[in-house]
């Protein structure tokens, strides 16, 4: 258990270390229950630091020698590290420690998963291996030996020499300790191979357990596609002779970017189209083009501290977001990162979690990977390339590259190198880094003699500890298109700056229509109160794809407002409207698929909390009912010919363009399944030879209550695969009606095989707990309740999975009085727990201030 007395880092106490680390080397001896760990570390005095105590972090550990010099010396050991005196010149550290791998639960320093040793060490696991000052500015070469009885031992870097039993490693790039990687097991490589822009030859190699081999042709082909379009786009070539990339079934994340040693879990790199749908092929495309950027942008610079954490991933989200686009649609791309912005980013932001994308302060920096960090650091990127011009940005990275490489930088640097390069001053643009909260953005619109002009006003509502705001930059993209539905002025970006600004466009010959925040230019919510025709007018005219989306899901939101709200029926007019881009052949079928999902319940409760009106879950779920009932009758005769056109003839591919038809399908699917009670699902359950088509047809099945044969068969099918089996376990529950979803968590969790320590089969059935709207707000309180004693269970054992799953409960103030007591009961019990974590307990405290 970690620290009983919660600490608070604050970014402005940041202080240099008082040593710089030359080198490091590392013998690790491995055993599951008594690794030794031999650390020989030399240290000398940091002319930039002030004077302070020798104090090395380390966690958990037992200290079995430390000697300085060569001679014995007995430190002071606290909970959190070390103390000693040492010299005042330049000295080698040494110390042996044993550590039990295989009784790390937390998967944080070196654990072991199904008989494999890893590592997790961003981003202060390193500490839990060995005593270090492990703290991102402190940066050193590592050495590393590895002995012990397993086939394959893997470190950072390239690997210098090996015998019976022992391999060594060395890294020659200096980095900080939460990059440290070791892998040492029973593993089969999948090798590939990569020659660089400048002709290096470097070996690539995905690892697995044995079995899976048949499963990394599509990661090796992803990485060698972002090795290339690194070098194109961004100038980045590898630097080192060897690439690795490890599976490993129990992780508390995505993957790590651990130098030359990427460490994924398998749900992330794992594929093949039989166990894998469209969609994971994507995100593991995307997921191995991140960590491989990371190499650049976070390795080669890396971060002063965790507060400058979105340094490193707002811009390596941002680089991942433009290889998918250029990969695939970039339209399609924009629309799902707005999708998931909206999901994930919004109802932070707007709760009592809201933090700065440049936090400030925390007891626990793992409770910080949030979606604030990472996709709005990622959308404050977007804004200033839209801001300064493609070419700018192109020029300022160039700079960056070349003014930090090697450094632990800081955002002010990042914002320095614009600057620099364009002469711009953005010290007001900096507000997107310290203000949290979403602005929200009003307009009014005004047209004379051929002028038409829009005023725009913003303002950012109170967060915690963030009473007032100030005016933020916002790039507003727009265009103009007459009556006809013609485009009269291409995109625009507006810089707005103030609270409240007008801009004028002249020589109209006709009132506009005016196309607004095109491609989402900016992470706002607009407050615009525009009428029906219009919006149904931009999803027929307008020619940015975005846009044309946005319209018809405001249409959506309003109709369902007012089903929710009034008792109103479905929007006819918005039906029809959507059929003529439904029916469209020329458009992206990956686009249209897009357009038939409706928002998301959540977002609807958001929306309803907004207007003042209290959400109730039961009723938006059954307007969301009756509007997809309704638009399955009013297209009966459409839906088969729309399946029909989008069948794919040639064999599978994960590619958009496969993958664009079968999300169409796949949408048309779930309509006729109202119409014919999962006939045609599961027909196509029965001829599926893919994950893609199998699984949409079983999720149909389970929403039409029609599902007991195709789950049976499912198990029996795929019970040897873990993976796939956690679609399994995620689907029942996802996809139930909300009256089953509590139970049907429950009694999944009393299977021997929910394996509830495994964080993929966890949040397999509480996340998907959490995701069905309506069944987690049962009203009885059930799913509440279930999720809590679980929370409570696995901090136990997993504190950091736990605490990010605490997140669920962010939007319960939204609610009405009943469900917020109850919600507000369970954070109360969580937070009574004896010895709970302090991830967990930063988390409620949170969510309860
Ligand atoms: N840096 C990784 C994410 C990551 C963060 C923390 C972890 O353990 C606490 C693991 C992975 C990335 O951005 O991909
Ligand atoms: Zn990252």
């Amino acid at each position: 258990m970690k620290d009983a007395s919660p600490q608070t880092t604050y970014l402005s106490d940041y202080t240099p270390f008082g040593w710089q680390v030359a080198d490091v080397h590392l013998t690790v001896k491995l055993a599951p229950k008594a690794t030794r760990v031999v650390s020989r570390i030399h240290f000398q005095p940091n002319p930039n630091a002030p004077a302070q105590d020798f104090f090395l972090h380390g966690e958990e550990l037992k200290l079995i020698r430390a000697a300085i010099d060569g001679t014995e010396v007995n430190p002071e050991l606290t909970p959190q590290g070390l103390r000693c005196d040492v010299p005042s010149g330049p000295f080698l550290w040494e110390t042996e420690v044993e550590i039990a791998p295989a009784e790390n639960t937390a998967l944080e320093g070196l654990y072991m998963s199904n008989g494999m040793y890893c590592t997790q060490c961003e981003a202060e696991g390193f500490r839990k291996i060995t005593y270090y000052p492990d703290r991102p500015d402190v940066m050193a070469t590592f050495t590393v030996r590895i002995e012990g009885d397993t086939p394959v031992k893997l470190s950072n870097g390239n690997p210098t020499d090996s015998g019976e039993g022992w391999a060594e490693w060395h890294d020659p790039w200096p980095k900080p300790a939460y990059l440290f990687a070791l892998v040492a097991g029973d593993l089969v490589n999948h090798p590939g191979a990569f020659t660089t822009m400048s002709g290096k030859e470097v070996e690539l190699n995905i690892w697995v357990r044995p079995g899976d081999e048949g499963k990394c042709a599509f990661g090796m082909e992803a990485l060698k596609a972002s090795m290339t379009w690194d070098e194109e786009v961004y100038g980045r070539e590898y630097d080192l002779d060897i690439f690795n990339i490890v599976a490993v079934d129990d992780f508390n994340m995505g993957a790590m970017e651990n130098k030359g040693l990427n460490i994924f879990n398998s749900s992330c790199v794992l594929a093949s189209p039989e166990t894998s749908t469209d969609a994971n092929f994507e995100r593991i495309e995307a997921i191995i083009a991140h960590e491989y950027f990371h190499n650049w942008t976070g390795n080669r610079i890396t971060c002063r501290d965790w507060f400058q954490l979105c340094l490193k991933e707002g811009l390596t989200v941002y680089r991942d977001s433009q290889f998918t686009s250029d990969m695939r649609s970039a339209e399609v791309k924009r629309i799902s990162d707005v999708i998931d912005l909206r999901a994930r980013q919004f109802p932070e932001d707007q709760g009592p979690l809201s933090h700065p994308v440049r936090p400030e302060s925390f007891q626990e920096i793992n409770n910080f990977y949030t979606a604030t960090v990472y996709e709005k650091g990622a959308e404050v990127i977007g804004m200033l390339k839209r801001l300064v011009g493609d070419e700018a940005y192109g020029k300022a990275l160039d700079l960056y590259f070349e003014r930090h490489d090697g450094d632990a930088a800081t955002i002010e640097d990042w914002l320095r190198v614009f600057e620099d390069s364009t002469g711009r001053d953005l010290s007001q643009f900096k507000r997107w880094y310290s203000q949290s909260g979403t602005p929200h953005l009003s307009i009014s619109e005004d047209y004379a003699d051929g002028t038409f002009t829009l005023t725009f006003k913003q303002e950012t509502p109170p967060t915690p500890g963030q009473s007032d705001k100030a005016p933020q930059v916002l790039p507003i993209a727009v265009g103009l298109l007459n009556p006809n539905g013609d485009e009269v002025v291409p995109t625009t970006v507006l810089e707005m700056t103030d609270a409240e600004q007008s801009f004028s466009f002249e020589g109209l010959s006709a009132k506009p229509v005016a196309s607004i925040l095109r491609g989402f230019s900016a992470p706002v919510v607009l407050d615009r109160e525009t009428l029906a025709e219009e919006k149904r007018f931009l999803l027929a005219h307008d020619t940015d794809a975005f846009n044309r989306w946005e319209a018809s899901r405001d249409l959506a939101r309003g109709c369902l407002f007012d089903m929710v709200t009034e008792g109103a029926g479905p929007d006819m007019a918005w039906i029809d409207a959507l059929e003529q881009v439904i029916r469209d052949g020329d458009l992206d079928p990956a686009f249209r698929a897009l357009m038939l999902a409706l928002p998301t319940q959540s977002e609807l409760a958001q929306m309803l909390h907004a207007k003042g009106v209290t959400p109730d879950p039961d009723a938006i779920h059954a307007a969301a009912e009756t509007l997809r009932n309704a638009m399955a009758e009013r297209w009966s005769s459409l839906l088969p010919e729309l399946m029909a056109a989008t069948r794919v003839t040639e064999g599978y591919s994960p590619d958009a363009k496969q993958s664009g038809k079968r999300a169409l399908g796949n949408a048309v699917l779930s309509l006729q399944t109202r119409l014919d009670g999962g006939k045609a699902a599961q027909a196509q359950f029965d001829a599926a030879d893919n994950m893609t088509m199998q699984l949409s047809a079983l999720s149909c099945l389970i929403s039409a209550g029609a599902e007991d044969a195709a789950l049976a068969a499912f198990e029996r099918q795929w019970k040897d695969d873990r993976l796939v089996m956690d679609k399994w376990f995620a689907l029942q529950v996802a996809a139930t009606k909300p009256e089953s979803a509590a139970p049907r968590a429950e009694a999944l969790t009393k299977r021997p095989d929910f394996d509830w320590k495994n964080p993929n089969r966890f949040r397999a059935v509480m996340g998907s707990l959490a995701m069905n709207h309506a069944g987690f707000h049962a009203k009885d309180g059930s799913g509440y309740r279930l999720l809590a004693e679980w929370l409570i269970k696995l901090d136990g054992k997993n504190p950091q999975t736990a605490a990010r799953m605490c997140s669920v409960f962010q939007t319960w103030t939204r609610y009405d009085a009943g469900r917020q007591a109850l919600m507000k009961a369970e954070l109360e019990r969580i937070a009574a727990k004896p010895d709970l974590s302090r991830d967990v307990s930063e988390m409620v405290g949170r969510l309860l201030s």
